[in-house]
């Protein structure tokens, strides 16, 4: 990739908004996606590997359990730290972001909440310091959207339980030390189990062939007759709302990280416009360029605005689902529309790796189908306002 020469759009003077602390914590990790991501991801991508040893900076700037309280590894700080860590890190490649989003919001969060204290002293400090990789499975093959239809199960055989089941499309399996699992017991009720690589039975095929978020590992989790210590069942909560409760962070994350990546393909975009120049004029001079830069600044400045809003209803512990739901669905839908207009104007040059905006691009194919549909999210906003659930034919 051409050197990473990005500067963040700030149209309606939003870092005023911001504490000393949010902008030092959002330009220490700026800088570090700048020297030590942005050389690395093309190369990454296209080989369809996710750089490794990139989990130590993630650890080191908090990036695993940003708001996971520091006696337990995380760094501790609020909703809208958490939320820029998450631009800056989308902003190098969506896959740096699923990185530690599923780490803090689907394996790390679950523990804490949910979890009892032996099991937060045991397993969140490996996976905030990136030693332990995590992974989060919900989806099985026959159930995406709908995952209160699991069939992953177990049965309580006196002094273990026995696990039988298989997620699928799961970010990180094939490198995950311990998996934070879903699935019912024998009264058909959801409780999260920890599974640990090694357990007999537990396997981790890879998913080969993708051509979105290539940066990113991803496979099945399979559990034929694995025997999982009663000790790793999460006693704090069950039901399908446990799980949920997992979505709503990572979905949150989401919605801050998009910008990330939408900033990045107009930042690249207004560059290259100024720079390239057809029929003797920069190609920024004309009209129809003008319309495409100038309705991306507008979109992302109000992608900006929500996320904003948003960060501190959940600092104040009053964000709802639905809220979540409407900024995940909105900013990521946002951000692909943005990666398509940007790799308009980059003309033929445009596919290419020189400039990050195809790899965003297919990346944000993944994440507008990744927790929640672009369709699930507008059901969950339609229920919320009419009181209506869409979901099902039958009822
Ligand atoms: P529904 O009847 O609406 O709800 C079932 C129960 O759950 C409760 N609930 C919640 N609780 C806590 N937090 C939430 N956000 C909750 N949402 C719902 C609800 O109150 C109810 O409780 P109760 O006591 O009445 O039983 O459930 P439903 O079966 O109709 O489905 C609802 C629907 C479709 C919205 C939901 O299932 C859904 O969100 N589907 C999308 C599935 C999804 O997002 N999967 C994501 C998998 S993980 C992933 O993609 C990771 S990618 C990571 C990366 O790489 O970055
Ligand atoms: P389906 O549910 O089959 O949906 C197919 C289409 O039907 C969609 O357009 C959907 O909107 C539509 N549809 C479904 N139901 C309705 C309805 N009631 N009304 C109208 N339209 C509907 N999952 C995990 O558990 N853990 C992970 O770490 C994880 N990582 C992922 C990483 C990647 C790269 C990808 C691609 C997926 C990942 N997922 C993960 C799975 C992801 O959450 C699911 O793909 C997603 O929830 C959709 O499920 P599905 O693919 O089965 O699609």
């Amino acid at each position: 990739m051409a050197s990473d020469r990005f500067q963040a759009p700030d149209y309606y003077l939003l870092d005023e908004l911001l504490t000393e602390e949010h902008k030092l914590i959002r330009d220490t990790v700026r800088e570090w996606v700048k020297k030590d991501v942005s050389p690395i991801m093309e190369e990454a991508a296209q080989k369809g590997e996710y750089p490794i040893h990139l989990n130590k900076g993630i650890a080191e700037l908090g990036g695993f359990g940003p708001y996971i309280p520091t006696e337990y590894g995380g760094a501790g700080l609020d909703q809208i730290s958490y939320g820029l860590i998450m631009q800056e890190f989308e902003r190098g490649d969506s896959g740096l972001r699923s990185a530690a989003s599923v780490q803090s919001s689907l394996v790390m969060y679950p523990i804490y909440n949910y979890g009892n204290e032996a099991q937060r002293n045991k397993y969140l400090p490996k996976l905030a310091s990136g030693e332990w990789v995590g992974s989060f499975g919900l989806t099985e093959p026959d159930h995406g959207s709908n995952p209160s239809g699991m069939i992953t199960n177990y049965k309580d055989m006196g002094d273990h339980y026995l696990l039988n089941g298989a997620k699928m499309w799961i970010t990180n399996s094939p490198i995950c030390d311990v998996a934070v699992v879903w699935a019912k017991n024998e009264e058909g009720r959801i409780h999260g189990l920890v599974v640990e690589r090694g357990m007999e039975g537990f396997t981790t095929p890879e998913t080969h062939g993708k051509w979105s978020l290539r940066a990113s590992r991803t496979g099945e989790l399979v559990f034929d007759n694995v025997k999982v210590p009663k000790e790793n069942l999460l006693p704090n909560k069950s039901g399908l709302g446990a799980p949920l409760g997992c979505l709503d962070s990572a979905r949150y994350g989401i919605a801050w990280g998009v910008i990330g990546a939408a900033m990045d393909c107009y930042d690249s975009a207004l560059r290259y416009a100024q720079e390239r120049i057809q029929f003797g004029k920069p190609i920024a001079a004309y009209q129809l360029t003008q319309k495409k830069l100038a309705e991306m600044i507008t979109e992302i400045t109000k992608a900006q605005l929500l996320t904003y809003r948003l960060g501190q209803l959940k600092n104040e512990g009053r964000a709802t689902t639905q809220q979540i739901s409407m900024a995940k669905r909105n900013n990521v839908d946002m951000a692909l529309k943005i990666a398509r207009e940007a790799r308009q104007i980059h003309g033929g040059m445009g596919i290419t790796g020189e400039y990050p905006i195809m790899r965003h691009m297919m990346n944000l194919e993944s994440v507008i189908t990744y927790e929640g549909t672009h369709d699930i999210h507008l059901l969950i906003t339609g229920m919320d306002i009419t009181g209506h659930s869409a979901f099902r034919s039958d009822v």
